[in-house]
């Protein structure tokens, strides 16, 4: 064809044979002579395609002389070895924007498409604006990237994209629908009218110009954006390439090449001595062991034993307590404790385990002007006194003793804590079925936050009514009054709100009172119970008494009716008399009943035993031997018998005895 004709076509390429025109043939004639350009002989071909010329995943087609390659994105160039430039976003929490300028206009239909990397959950990715306003934003929201038409058409994606990974994220409008896609998965659509991006128009990328407006979409972007292209036009932050189309960049301001994250360790986050990983824009912390928490701030106090020993340490919200258990034994073990001036929510309860055979005895006790509260033991009875404003008194009692030398949990709390007053509960061994609750009603123990004397085991030193016996660590409102101090423990206690012990004299730390139980007192293997200066004897069965020292005869009560008694370990046995059976010898039975006289012996009743008349021809007690046939020899003068198969010889008048029977006959 001349070369002015369908230019707007594309050249032939291939082969062709045998062509005529007018059933004259002209190729390849006359198609090989001077005229024909870029024409030769033959049909030689060879699949430019083989060499695999394409680089990074690059799609080749075959164009019979030469390739084509369809490049994925991000790359571009004849073989795909281009790689757009990667756009890093607000590092070090800088604030950066890039401007682009529309230099066409691409009408009703077009895509907006990036590559997306972000931890962040918000943030300003993309506006367009024209003279008048900013008509499209595209920005994240909770993690998602959200689009919005001039503040009313909107599209949210189903999941989040701030998780650090690459994301590819497209609108397309079309047909005016406009449709968001995350990698391939379509995220939703909406119906909007005319939108048209025009000549003069700006792309504001990563933030606008002011913070303060760009704060209303989230503040300015922090991550990475690459291969950014509305419809088929690339906005390049870097490595400008013009033989693509593209936008041109107006304005660039801390936008650097490249992806590398924050140096997120920089300011160690982690705490604690934890060791911190850099993770682009993002850290983790190895923590050393008994801290937890993403920043290793949650420490494991218990783990670090800052008790001292026999102490049990419990976790508190903050920081830890050391529990224990302390003996009081007079006036001169009793405690005293006062709030440390941060004590600030309520105090409307009081926990605490007792263990005493005192009938009478304060356990804790404090006042102030006319306010006081005293809990007792009264004769033998836990008793709470509480009288807050001199107006009325709460008291309650429990109704079964404590004052028996177990260990007694009692639990004493506001029925309404969140009221001004409300009638006072006590709880003993948590049985709650047992409760008893005041008649009156009374406030709070705010009176102890600060400033008061709290004495435990006693009314206050030297006042009499002190406690004999063992206290676990009290709680008022929760907060341990303890037995320890500061310098008893190994790590420092971080709680606001604590009480402190004022009193100089060391707890006696453990439950002890005399050792009744050293050398065991129980005798016979019986198990000794300290029951706090008592003692009981659990004894091992067929003992008895205190000390376990009497042995339980068993045969006092002469048990065996028929029969004779002996003692048997724990129990005894009897021995029947002829004619009973059964464990206490109590059954008579007929003796003849299950005889054992043999071969039809009749079974006789005799006073002590039976007896068995045997049948002819048999013999012995049972009947059971057979009887033997008698011999005799001699005459009538003179003659002799052998019994039992002997045999009698004529001549000297004797017996030949069978095997098993010897005697003359
Ligand atoms: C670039 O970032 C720095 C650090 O955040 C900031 O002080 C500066 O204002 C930013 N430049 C512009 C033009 O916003
Ligand atoms: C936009 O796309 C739709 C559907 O793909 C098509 O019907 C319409 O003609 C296009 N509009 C323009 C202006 O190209
Ligand atoms: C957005 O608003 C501009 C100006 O307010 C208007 O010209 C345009 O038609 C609107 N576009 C859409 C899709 O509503
Ligand atoms: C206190 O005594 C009780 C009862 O014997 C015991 O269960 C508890 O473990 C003791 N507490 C401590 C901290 O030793
Ligand atoms: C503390 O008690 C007072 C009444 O005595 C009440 O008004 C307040 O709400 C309570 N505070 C808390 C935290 O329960
Ligand atoms: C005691 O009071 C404190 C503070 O009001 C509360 O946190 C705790 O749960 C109460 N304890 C019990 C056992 O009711
Ligand atoms: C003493 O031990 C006996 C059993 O040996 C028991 O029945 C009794 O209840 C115990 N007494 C106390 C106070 O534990
Ligand atoms: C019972 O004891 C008496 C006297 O020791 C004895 O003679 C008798 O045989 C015994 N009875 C039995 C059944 O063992
Ligand atoms: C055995 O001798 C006595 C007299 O000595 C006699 O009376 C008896 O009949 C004799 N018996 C036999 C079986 O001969
Ligand atoms: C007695 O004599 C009989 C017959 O001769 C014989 O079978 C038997 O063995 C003898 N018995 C003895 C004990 O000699
Ligand atoms: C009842 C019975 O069997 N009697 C026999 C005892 O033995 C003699 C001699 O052997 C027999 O003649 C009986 O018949």
């Amino acid at each position: 064809f001349g070369p002015n004709a369908y230019t707007s076509l594309p050249a032939f390429i291939g082969c062709m044979q045998d062509v005529f025109v007018d059933w004259q043939l002209i190729v390849p004639e006359e198609w090989l002579s001077d005229s024909a350009v870029n024409v030769s002989p033959g049909c030689s071909h060879r699949d430019r395609c083989l060499d695999v010329p394409c680089q990074n995943r690059g799609q080749c087609v075959n164009l019979w002389q030469s390739y084509q390659c369809q490049c994925p994105r991000p790359y571009e160039g004849e073989d795909c070895e281009e790689e757009h430039v990667t756009a890093r976003f607000g590092n070090e929490d800088s604030h950066s924007y890039a401007v682009f300028a529309v230099t066409d206009d691409l009408s009703h239909n077009f895509s907006i498409s990036l590559f997306l990397r972000t931890r962040r959950t918000s943030g300003l990715l993309l506006a367009l604006t024209n003279s008048g306003s900013q008509y499209l934003h595209m920005l994240l929201e909770e993690g998602r990237v959200t689009v919005r038409l001039n503040s009313s058409e909107s599209l949210k994606s189903d999941s989040a994209i701030d998780d650090g990974e690459v994301h590819f994220v497209s609108v397309e409008v079309d047909g005016g629908l406009m449709t968001l896609y995350v990698a391939s998965q379509k995220q939703g659509d909406v119906e909007v009218g005319t939108v048209s991006i025009q000549a003069g128009d700006s792309v504001y990328v990563g933030g606008l110009l002011e913070e303060s407006a760009t704060s209303g979409f989230g503040g300015f972007f922090k991550g990475c954006i690459q291969d950014l292209r509305i419809g088929d036009r690339r906005l390049q932050f870097f490595g400008l390439d013009t033989s693509v189309k593209s936008y041109p960049l107006d304005l660039m301001e801390n936008v650097t090449a490249g992806c590398s994250g924050d140096n997120a360790c920089s300011r160690n986050p982690c705490q604690n001595g934890g060791i911190c990983y850099s993770n682009w824009d993002d850290f983790t912390c190895a923590c050393p062991a008994s801290t937890v928490g993403r920043r290793c701030e949650e420490v494991k106090w218990c783990e670090l034993s800052p008790c001292p020993r026999d102490a049990e340490c419990r976790m508190l919200n903050q920081g830890y307590e050391c529990y224990t258990n302390a003996t009081f034994l007079n006036e001169n073990t009793v405690m005293s404790y006062r709030g440390n001036g941060f004590i600030s929510r309520n105090l409307t309860n009081i926990s605490l385990n007792l263990r005493t055979r005192k009938r009478n005895a304060a356990i804790l006790h404090a006042e102030k002007g006319s306010a006081f509260i005293t809990v007792s033991v009264q004769d033998g009875l836990l008793f709470m006194e509480l009288q807050i404003r001199s107006v009325s008194t709460v008291s309650l009692s429990s109704r079964r003793t404590v004052s028996d030398g177990e260990w007694h949990n009692v639990h004493l709390f506001m029925a309404a804590p969140w009221a001004q007053t409300s009638r006072w509960t006590l709880v003993l061994d948590e049985e709650v079925e047992e409760a008893t609750t005041s008649r009156s009603q009374g406030g709070n123990l705010d009176f102890l936050r600060q400033e008061v004397d709290i004495f435990l085991g006693g009314l206050a030193p030297d006042a009499g009514w002190s406690l004999a016996g063992c206290l676990g660590t009290v709680e008022l409102g929760g907060i341990a009054l303890p037995y320890f101090t500061s310098s008893d423990v190994n790590l420092p206690r971080l709680q606001e709100e604590t009480f402190v012990r004022m009193s100089l004299h060391p707890p006696l730390v453990g439950c002890s009172g005399a050792s009744v139980c050293e050398p065991n007192p129980c005798l016979n293997g019986g198990e000794c119970q300290d029951l706090f200066n008592t003692y009981n004897c659990s004894c091992t069965e067929g003992w008895a008494g205190r000390h376990c020292n009497f042995f339980r005869d068993t045969c006092a009560s002469n048990p065996c009716v028929h029969g004779n008694c002996s003692i048997n370990g724990l129990t005894y046995e009897c021995a029947c008399d002829f004619g009973y059976a059964g464990v206490d010898c109590e059954e008579e039975v007929d003796v003849c009943e299950n005889h054992l006289c043999a071969h039809g012996g009749t079974c006789l009743h005799g006073p002590d035993r039976y007896a068995c008349l045997c049948a002819e021809n048999y013999t012995g007690p049972l009947c059971k031997r057979p009887k033997l046939p008698v011999s005799v020899c001699g005459d009538d003068n003179r003659n002799y018998t052998c019994f039992n198969g002997g045999n009698c010889t004529e001549r000297e008048l004797s017996c030949d005895c069978p095997p098993g029977f010897i005697g003359h006959r």
